[in-house]
């Protein structure tokens, strides 16, 4: 039986599935092949946009050469999730070895629209370059009486808990599994990292609930996967250790693992944040990182599923006065004497950057340094340091830097990720699903990019574009991408400059406070005084972190001279009136910046209103709407940043113009 679409509720944004985007397909003569459970997920897909455009949707009909598509599972070795598409003779086949691999087939065709039903086409083989493409969803149970629903949520509450309970809306999670599985999308996490009294119970009693969820995304090929904490046989087994060599410690784990598979029997695994924030881990027990993750990867061993260890790992108790310790260097630092020590079902999941999720921070050095383990990149769609979902910030070009960036063996940062590209879900229960409308564009983007960690993110941008406005009119291609495709340049812009990070607010971390952080013990400093600003990251002065690097990046990022300018003051502690690359010194660049930055924002926000008419206009609304608070936003972060540095240096600006 075709599995019927899910239906969204009211009033809720289609994002990148609206009916129109299945017109091409819709109104043709499609014959689906084969059996199974996604197939008929296939067979529903076709046979709403059957009933909608006209056409028609049929099973396992001996081919006569009447269909214009013809899509089924066949005997190729097209690998898991691949597809094999072509054209000839005015027909159009998709087959795929497995059932996903024919869902993204579909949505492959439903992406070219017209033009698979064009001319001949030579057979093309599409697989994902990295099997696990996951999304990590930072979303609490119970309300944190500190962080709420979701952990950095920006999108309303959680589209799976609410206030201590299940919500149990499972068409919206269906719809959402659908979404995931459009750009390619093939596992989620449940529950936050920060895993609290309630959300450690998804483990045992509470697997139910889990299991719920697993049961309406598996139809759209998603895999669910589970934050567990490293004290549950403590806290939820009773022991009086957690110790990961311990053998009452191992039984548990096996034993509740166990449990799992019989509630979820595709479940795909853990995902850890151990002895990081305040979370528990094996450092109590005086046992390695890779111990503790062993422990679990051998609990899941015998179910074939895999535990996600995060390697953020950092003193979060430190003194700014205290020149040595470095957080960047702590991954590192902590990790790469473990490579080779990991268990094969052990992935350690790093986040791309050494910091946290800065709008620029290099590419973790740990990402080079660790060939014998199997590594995940973690990247953040939930813009907590990228203006939270109320600035326009497409972070596609940034994300792309990173999966091409090379370390010195000459494999990319997305070839090096052989256990997955993961990333904080930026999705909630709001109407356009990630409150800004335009964020939407981030999720997708990343979807694509772990599928083709290579793709040209404009070339996703436009697919984005075409799906999620199938009826564009002239004009509003190209408004969105002049909105879109510079904002993470304009962010930056207005933003801590060169590197340097951080100047947020504390602890919600939206807008901005130059010296928010400067003397808190999480180890984010700028370090700036009358003379200059940045960090001394060198290894002839600094804290050696710039030695982690292999060649060329060690010795291009130790010289203030031969080092990036964006990268400038995450590396080094300069004067003002150090001359940039451009041209400029670092003191005119922060004041130009920071006021070409708002003068971008003041235009993408005309470019917007321009478009009244062109998009839908709730959507039209809201993106008007969050762009006075960007604007708003931006000019605060000038005028913060431009006067700080204004009374710090005592240099006016070059050109001028009034600091406030
Ligand atoms: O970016 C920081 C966030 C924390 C988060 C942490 C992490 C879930 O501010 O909210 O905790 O990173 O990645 O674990």
């Amino acid at each position: 039986m075709p599995l019927p679409v899910p239906v969204l509720p009211e009033g809720v944004d289609p994002a990148w599935l609206p009916p129109a985007a299945f017109r091409a397909v819709g109104g043709r003569r499609t014959m689906i092949r084969g059996s199974g459970p996604l197939v008929e997920t296939v067979h529903g897909e076709l046979a709403e946009a059957c009933r909608r455009f006209g056409g028609r949707a049929v099973r396992d009909a001996v081919p006569d050469g009447a269909y214009d598509l013809v899509l089924g599972l066949g005997g190729d070795d097209l690998g898991d999730e691949g597809f094999a598409f072509a054209r000839e003779d005015g027909t159009t086949t998709v087959t795929a070895s497995d059932g996903r691999g024919l869902l993204y087939g579909l949505f492959h065709v439903v992406r070219l629209g017209e033009a698979a039903f064009t001319g001949a086409r030579a057979r093309e083989v599409h697989r994902p370059a990295l099997a696990l493409r996951m999304l990590d969803h930072w979303d609490n149970v119970a309300v944190h009486p500190v962080m709420g629903q979701v952990e950095r949520g920006y999108a309303g509450g959680s589209l799976f808990w609410e206030d201590g309970r299940a919500r149990r809306e499972l068409d919206r999670v269906r719809a959402y599994g659908r979404l995931l599985a459009a750009c390619g999308i093939n596992a989620i996490s449940v529950n936050n990292v920060n895993v609290h009294a309630a959300e450690a119970r998804l483990l045992t009693d509470r697997i139910g609930e889990v299991a719920e969820i697993a049961g309406a995304l598996r139809p759209y090929g998603v895999r669910t996967h589970l934050s567990v904490s490293f004290a549950a046989p403590i806290t939820l087994g009773g022991l009086p250790t957690a110790d990961p060599l311990d053998r009452t410690v191992r039984g548990w784990w096996a034993e509740a693992t166990r449990r799992v598979y019989q509630a979820i029997p595709d479940f795909g695994g853990y995902v850890v944040k151990a002895d990081s924030e305040g979370q528990p881990g094996p450092f109590a027990y005086g046992r390695s990182h890779a111990e503790g993750a062993n422990l679990l990867a051998a609990a899941l061993e015998p179910f074939g599923g895999t535990v996600h260890w995060r390697a953020f790992v950092y003193d979060h108790r430190q003194d700014w006065r205290d020149r040595t310790t470095d957080r960047a260097r702590a991954a590192y630092d902590h990790f790469v004497p473990l490579d080779g020590e990991f268990a094969a079902g052990a992935v350690l999941q790093v986040k791309h950057g050494p910091m946290d999720f800065q709008v620029r921070e290099p590419v973790s050095p740990l990402l080079g340094a660790m060939p014998r383990t199997r590594l995940a990149v973690e990247l953040q769609v939930t813009q907590e340091y990228t203006g939270q979902q109320r600035h326009v910030c497409w972070l596609g070009p940034m994300w792309s830097e990173v999966l091409r960036f090379r370390h010195e063996q000459g494999l990319s940062v997305g070839e090096v990720a052989r256990g997955g590209l993961v990333a904080v879900s930026n999705v909630g229960d709001d109407p356009f699903w990630t409150g800004h409308p335009l964020a939407q564009a981030n999720l997708y983007t990343f979807g694509r990019l772990a599928w083709q960690p290579d793709a040209e993110p404009g070339a996703v941008l436009d697919e984005w574009i075409a799906l999620s406005f199938p009826d564009a009119l002239e004009g509003l291609t190209g408004g969105l991408h002049a909105v879109l495709d510079g904002s993470w340049r304009t962010y930056e812009k207005y933003t801590a400059p060169l590197g340097v990070g951080f100047m947020v607010q504390p602890g919600h971390h939206y807008g901005p406070s130059v010296d928010g952080y400067e003397y808190s013990p999480w180890g984010t400093y700028h370090f700036a005084d009358r003379e200059g600003v940045g960090v001394d990251r060198g290894v002839a002065s600094g804290t050696g972190y710039a030695g982690q690097y292999g060649k060329p990046w060690a010795e291009l990022y130790e010289s203030p001279d031969t080092c990036p300018d964006e990268l400038l003051l995450f590396f080094h502690h300069v004067p003002y009136g150090h001359v940039l690359k451009s041209g400029k010194t670092v003191i005119q660049h922060i004041y130009d910046t920071h006021f070409e930055g708002v003068e971008e924002v003041e235009e993408a926000r005309a470019v917007w209103g321009s478009l009244t008419g062109l998009v839908d206009p709730a959507r039209h609304a809201r993106v008007a709407e969050r762009y006075e608070e960007q604007l708003r936003s931006a000019r605060e972060w000038r005028d913060q940043v431009n006067s700080y540095f204004f009374r710090k240096s005592g240099v006016p600006d070059g050109r001028g113009r009034l600091i406030h």
